[in-house]
């Protein structure tokens, strides 16, 4: 083969392999498309990363093209040219110094505020769920008292049933190896941890059914280890509760 067929080629698998790229993000609503969240969580989660996007890829066009446009346009057109040499440029120097601190500032004060707020507890009226992670799968204890047994253990399901608008907290613990807990359309990703107990909290403000996964790669059925978070209506979730309860 000659070199422009092996380049002709190269040029149709790249394009192939962008379009299998693009396709896997579906269409915008996608299920598990995090730029169309369905809680509070991941909505704000969604507003910093453009907040932060937007300016650095307007600085990334710039600097490339500044870089391209002095690379040809002060090129070195004979041997024995010199450039003309200067040291320092006060303007220049103050100009580069200042314009980064205000962006920096700009981004610090709702990323700040987003950090405290997404990794504070879960407030004391939220629903309070244990994520138990193992290989391969998840269980989900309710760890409020309305919904213990005579005994006093937690009422137990397979998916993960939230009433819509109301925050839950979520502890996470690990049975056997590190698994991570993700549910891309309502909060990003953390890790199950055995001997540790992570904490996170999110909610629904539509309802509907999230598929979620397991995001750190842990055994070989690490690609099954899926589950569904069902947001329901207040009455709803109370009734499924219920009837929970009475089939233990
Ligand atoms: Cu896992």
């Amino acid at each position: 083969m000659n070199v422009r067929r092996v380049r002709q080629l190269a040029g149709v698998a790249i394009a192939v392999a962008f379009a299998a790229l693009l396709a896997g993000c579906g269409a915008f609503g996608g299920d598990q498309n995090t730029f169309n969240p369905g809680g509070d969580v991941a909505e704000r989660q969604r507003d910093l990363f453009i907040l932060v996007l937007i300016p650095a890829t307007v600085i990334l066009i710039l600097v490339s093209a500044a870089i391209l446009y002095i690379v040809v346009r002060f090129r070195r057109r004979s041997d024995d040219e010199m450039p003309v040499q200067v040291h320092g440029n006060m303007r220049l120097e103050i100009a580069w110094t200042i314009a980064p601190l205000i962006l920096l500032a700009f981004i610090a004060v709702p990323t700040v505020d987003g950090i405290f707020d997404l990794g504070r507890d879960a407030r004391d009226d939220a629903l309070h769920v244990r994520v138990v992670a193992f290989q391969w799968d998840w269980r989900f204890e309710y760890l409020d008292p309305e919904y213990a047994d005579a005994d006093g253990n937690p009422m137990t399901a397979e998916e993960l049933f939230i009433p819509v608008d109301r925050e839950v907290g979520i502890e996470l613990s690990s049975l056997d190896v590190i698994h991570s807990f993700w549910v891309p359309k309502l909060a990003g990703k953390l890790d199950v941890i055995p001997g540790r107990t992570n904490r996170m909290w999110f909610n629904a403000t539509e309802a509907g059914v999230y598929p979620g996964q397991c995001a750190e790669f842990c055994g070989i059925g690490h690609a099954g280890m899926k589950f569904d978070v069902i947001a329901v209506e207040p009455a709803e979730f109370d009734a499924w509760a219920l009837e929970q309860l009475a089939s233990p």
